[in-house]
Order: C-alpha cells, then structure tokens, then sequence
C-alpha cells in the first residue's frame, strides 16, 4: 500500500499510532511499527529524560521507524523537543498547540515533521514553518480537540495544503481509512482502535470500557472554558458537565480531571476516572494485537477501494 506518507516515513502500510498521554509508550509504539505502520511514543506531561528512556527502550524492540509526539501544552515541552534531536527521532508529531518555535531545529536535524491540527488555518501555516506533512484530526478524536469533523475538515486542509494529510477522529476499520483515502487524505491516524489492543499498556478495565461503549458514550467537557477533551461518559464526566453548567471556574473544575486519566490508564478506576476515547468507540468490538488490528483494516480498506471502483464506474 503506496501513498505518499509510506513514502515520507519508509513504512510498509500508512497508518500512524496517536501519541496518546498515559499510553503510548514504548511497548505500543514497537508494536505498531512492527506491524508495519508508525509507532508513537507520546511525550504527553513526562520529563524530557523520561522520554529519552522510553525512546532507548523502543530502539530495542523494533528496528522499525517510529516516532514521538511532543504535547505542546507540557511544562517539559522544551526539554522533550530538545531529547528528540539528540536521541535521533525521525518523526515528530505535536499536538495541542503552535510547533513553530520548535520547527527550524527539528527540520535541522532531518526530522519529519508532522503537526497535528485540528483547523485549516493551522494546517497552512504549519505547511507555511516548514511541516513535511499534517494531521487533520476532527472533533470525533478522544482527548483534547477542534471543533471540525473528520468528514469536513479532512477535504478542506488537503484542497489548502499540498504537503500530504493524514486523517485523525473516527477511523477505527478498513471502512473509515477508506473514507480517509476518498476525502483527499494519504494516510489515517488511530487512537482509540490502538488502545484497545493486546500490546497496549493499559488497564483492562479501560480496554473493556471501550469494547463496551455504544455509538453515544461519549461527552466533551471543558467546551465552556475553551478546553474540550472528549472521554467516556462516567461519574466523573457526570460531575464535571453539571459543575461547568453551575457556572465553576476551569481552576475548580481542574480537581475533576488532575491526575484522572492516570487514575483510568494504570488503576483501571473507569467510574471516576478520564476514560479519554474518541466517538469510533463506538465500532470497536474486541481486544487484539496491533498486527492483527492493521492486517484486518488495511485488508478492509484494499477490498472495499476495489469492490467500489466497479460499482461506481461510469460504465455500467
Ligand atoms: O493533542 C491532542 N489530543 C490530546 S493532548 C491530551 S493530554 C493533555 N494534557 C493536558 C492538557 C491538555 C491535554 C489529550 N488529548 N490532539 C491534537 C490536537 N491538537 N487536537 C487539537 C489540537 C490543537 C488545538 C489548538 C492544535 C493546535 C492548536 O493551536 C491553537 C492554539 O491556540 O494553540
């Protein structure tokens, strides 16, 4: 499978790990890659040593390319945009913020850079600092996110931007990376579906929390104070939506959420934790390996690209 993103980053099927806080670490991203698509390490709040730890470990799990995801919002995220040069990453992802500061010293290196954004301005100006490729994540994402769906911000960005678009939010089978290919992307991004995996280093009560959740399960807090992460709806979430509409300032509300996701990656405490999933949740319907997850969805995605080019062809 050819595209211009298996091309850019020398990998075998274009499809890319989330660089997902409390969860991508080395052990998920090794799997990834092995199974033949890119791998993150996501940098998420942790010091810069840290994720120079995690990178040396994943060196010796794979000799595949993977990357790592710099969280922009991160008190560490100088230190982490710093140990990514040093430790010779070949692609960066960031989210959660503006990468520019950081850009002319990654592409320095040679580092692919891939910013996440979740608007077209972004999108042109990121392609504008130097950005080799983006991703167009939409509101149906886990976590921190835009106000854009995938359906529409994914064909806005790449009639914007000629530098290649990966396609992030909702896509969780062969029937959503398919979709991806048709709006303009050249590769997807997955989270959710990866969460849910045998390799991920994750409570199983979270993963269950996933396999279980329905189309609906999912709410967005912290729309009110320009903050939307979306998570599975849960005690927490309940608490936090009725004290946001009560008017609470984002400081009191924080109590909620610090240390949450923790609490539901690594206690397995999904009832008043941050389950943070996005909406394909709702499609996931078991627990398997990453390699399984990328041959059954890249398999997916070839057979429905051919079944539908004859059944839509002009000549009937
Ligand atoms: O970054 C994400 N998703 C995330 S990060 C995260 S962990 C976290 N921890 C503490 C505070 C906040 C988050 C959980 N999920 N996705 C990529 C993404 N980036 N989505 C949206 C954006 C984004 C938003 C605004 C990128 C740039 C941006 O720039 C505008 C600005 O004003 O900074």
């Amino acid at each position: 499978m050819r595209t211009q993103i298996t091309e850019l980053l020398g990998i075998e099927y274009p499809v890319i790990q989330g660089g997902m806080a409390w969860v991508a670490d080395e052990h998920i991203a090794a799997a990834v890659s092995n199974a033949g698509g890119l791998g993150l390490i996501g940098g998420a709040s942790a010091p810069g040593e840290t994720v120079r730890e995690m990178i040396r470990r994943c060196r010796a799990l794979t000799d595949r390319p993977f990357g790592v995801n710099v969280m922009l919002m991160s008190p560490y995220a100088d230190e982490v945009a710093r140990v990514v040069i040093e430790e010779g990453v070949k692609v960066v992802t960031t989210g959660a913020g503006m990468p520019g500061a950081y850009l002319p010293a990654w592409k320095e290196a040679g580092i692919r850079v891939i910013p996440v954004v979740a608007s077209v301005a972004l999108a042109r100006m990121m392609q504008k600092a130097g950005a080799d490729a983006v991703v167009a994540e939409g509101m149906e994402s886990g976590g921190h996110i835009g106000e854009a769906t995938t359906m529409t911000l994914v064909p806005q960005v790449a009639d914007a931007v000629s530098i290649p678009v990966i396609a992030a939010g909702g896509i969780a089978d062969g029937r959503g990376m398919a979709a991806a290919f048709l709006l303009g992307a050249e590769g997807v991004q997955l989270g959710t579906r990866f969460v849910a995996s045998l390799e991920a280093n994750v409570h199983q009560n979270y993963k269950e929390r996933i396999v279980a959740a329905k189309d609906v399960d999912s709410v967005v807090t912290g729309t009110r104070y320009g903050h939307p992460i979306r998570c599975i709806r849960n005690q927490m979430t309940r608490t936090y939506l009725q004290e946001e509409a009560a008017g609470k300032s984002f400081e009191e509300l924080e109590y909620l959420t610090l240390g949450s996701l923790r609490k539901a990656v690594q206690e397995g405490d999904v009832k008043n934790g941050s389950v943070m999933a996005g909406q394909s949740a709702g499609l996931i319907h078991d627990i398997r390996s990453c390699r399984e997850i990328m041959a059954e969805m890249t398999q997916q995605c070839r057979t429905l690209l051919a079944q539908n080019a004859a059944r839509f062809s002009a000549e009937v």
